[in-house]
């Protein structure tokens, strides 16, 4: 019963945010999403994004090991469980190259190309 009435409750919940999305998002910038995979090193390697957008790195980590997926220049990190996939927000950027890694692994680096 507890969990009928949680459940209601954030459908309401969410059928509010929904509701109120639009709004907000219509000035919002649709984020360029990525997707990598890591088995040690990066697939692909090198990742392209346009300038001035936000962008999403769907990162899958298929080691037996977390990672780190770190960037100094554009600002991020998150710890990646083994098996596990995290999504990693970057601000919009302007054009260069901007250099990621594996804290935990530094000899696997990656490059996101923004131009
Ligand atoms: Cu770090």
């Amino acid at each position: 019963m507890f969990a009928s009435l949680t459940t209601r409750t954030f459908a309401f919940a969410a059928l509010c945010v929904a509701a109120m999305l639009p709004l907000s998002a219509a000035n919002a910038q649709q984020a360029t999403e990525l997707q990598i995979t890591y088995d040690g090193a990066f697939q692909p390697s090198e990742l392209r994004a346009p300038a001035g957008k936000p962008i999403t790195v769907k990162v899958k980590n298929n080691t037996a090991k977390a990672m780190e997926f770190e960037s100094k220049t554009l600002k991020v990190e998150k710890v990646i469980p083994s098996k596990g996939e995290a999504v990693v927000n970057v601000r919009a950027q302007k054009a260069g190259r901007y250099e990621f890694f594996d804290e935990f692994n530094e000899k696997a680096r990656g490059n996101l190309v923004v131009e």
